[in-house]
């Protein structure tokens, strides 16, 4: 129990090592991704993963938890404040697990969900064929327009013919806002659960640069790791009635949706809560709830225009034109690269992207035709709109001379140069 990381285990520290280096000295672009502070990765690292703790605060099925509980509800506490919402729960591993728990709560297996289909931006868990969604449930799928555009006409009328009991909205690659009020009335003209999943846009809803679900949205999703800045892991959130913890609750509806979402999660889903990653959680949104993350959510958002106006004098194609959050979906039909040679070459120039497809795609989704780009890891790091314009002008090159090794191994020492003004966490972390 005295032997360091290093002293014990020399590959998996050393792997560590290199990819701390790797996120150091690159350019972090994949939306979904982001650092998060000190604080967080020292809650994340916390002896609290030592303990068992099913149950909820106040009601657990083991002893020794009375700081466990502490931790839960401040954690508790401080999303129901941030977000405006009369309950949270903390508990689910990830995001697949959180809308797992959703469904589980709001539907009984066979009924129907729609969701926004994989292929134009939605997600796995959104009604996919082969995920658990698509299988336990009857899933329909909608999809964008072609011009990548959610159209809530076309929307309503699917809605309304398909009156599915549960609809997802949220997405992984829509760079445009939800207009939550008209998404409400869709799913109430048919009586549907609106579960809006915002995963992607967390921390753009908290900062105010987003369009915020609570008061339209029966149930919402959300992981802690992205625009939020947490640690990995997710929360439902809902307004209503919490009744006896992990008892039925008086009645399926939604009075009770708290209840109903908590037994769902616990004991439906999942077993002991991973302490370690609710403390993390709950030092997330304490840095949430800070001036300064304001002005981080605008930033990302500024940048994310920023760049894709370089993007645009470049002549690249942006799916919808451009952005109003935090991605960029590029087809990059015109620029004659697949996504996936796209993504190896800014790769191997420090550029972290990821391959996507682009609405109507007709290339398959492990070689689509766009990439997916995102601001929140790069603006976290300092970054501004200047900034952004150096980055599209290199994207641009790799991108034209991708076949050219020598010119690639150069704009990797440029990039590598460049983010030196930008140190992301003391070596050794
Ligand atoms: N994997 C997430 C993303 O990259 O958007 C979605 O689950």
């Amino acid at each position: 129990m005295t032997q360091s990381l290093a002293q014990f285990d020399p590959e998996i520290a050393g792997s560590i090592a290199c990819e701390l280096a790797r996120q150091q000295n690159g350019l972090e672009m994949i939306p979904s991704e982001n650092f998060v502070s000190l604080p967080v990765l020292q809650a994340l690292g916390s002896i609290l993963t030592n303990k068992y703790s099913e149950g909820y605060p106040g009601k657990r099925y083991y002893g020794g938890n009375e700081f466990v509980d502490q931790i839960e509800n401040l954690a508790r506490e401080r999303a129901k404040q941030l977000f405006g919402v009369s309950h949270a729960n903390v508990q689910p591993y990830s995001g697949s697990p959180a809308n797992q728990a959703a469904c589980f709560a709001l539907l009984e297996p066979g009924e129907k969900l729609m969701g926004l289909h994989l292929t134009y931006g939605g997600h796995l868990t959104h009604g996919w064929k082969i995920n658990f969604s698509g299988r336990y449930y009857q899933a329909v799928q909608y999809v964008t327009g072609k011009d990548g555009w959610l159209d809530y006409d076309a929307l309503a009328k699917q809605v309304s013919d398909e009156k599915p009991r549960l609809l997802f909205v949220g997405a992984t690659a829509y760079p445009r806002i939800f207009d939550w009020e008209k998404l409400s009335v869709i799913s109430k003209s048919v009586d549907a659960y609106l579960v809006a999943d915002i995963s992607h846009i967390a921390g753009l809803v908290i900062g105010g640069v987003h369009p915020s679900p609570i008061g339209f949205a029966d149930v919402i999703t959300t992981t802690t790791h992205k625009t939020l800045r947490g640690p990995r892991g997710a929360m439902i959130l809902a307004d209503g009635e919490l009744s006896e913890p992990m008892k039925p609750p008086p009645e399926k509806s939604r009075k009770y949706l708290p209840t109903m979402i908590d037994r769902a999660v616990f004991p439906g889903l999942q077993g002991g809560p991973h302490n370690h990653q609710t403390a993390a959680i709950a030092v997330a949104l304490k840095e949430a709830a800070e001036p300064a993350f304001k002005d981080y959510a605008a930033q990302i958002v500024k940048n994310a225009k920023a760049l894709a106006e370089r993007l645009l004098e470049h002549g690249f194609t942006l799916v919808t034109g451009g952005t109003d959050n935090h991605l960029l979906l590029v087809d990059l039909t015109n620029k004659r690269i697949g996504g996936a040679a796209a993504e190896s070459a800014l790769d191997r120039a420090g550029i972290t992207v990821n391959k996507n497809t682009i609405p109507n795609d007709s290339r398959k989704p492990y070689d689509p035709s766009g990439i997916r780009l995102g601001t929140p890891a790069i603006t976290s790091r300092g970054m501004k709109e200047d900034t952004m314009r150096w980055i599209g002008d290199k994207i641009n090159e790799v991108i034209t001379d991708h076949a050219d090794a020598e010119r690639i191994t150069r704009i990797r020492e440029e990039v590598r140069k460049f983010v030196e003004d930008y140190p992301l966490y003391p070596t050794g972390t």
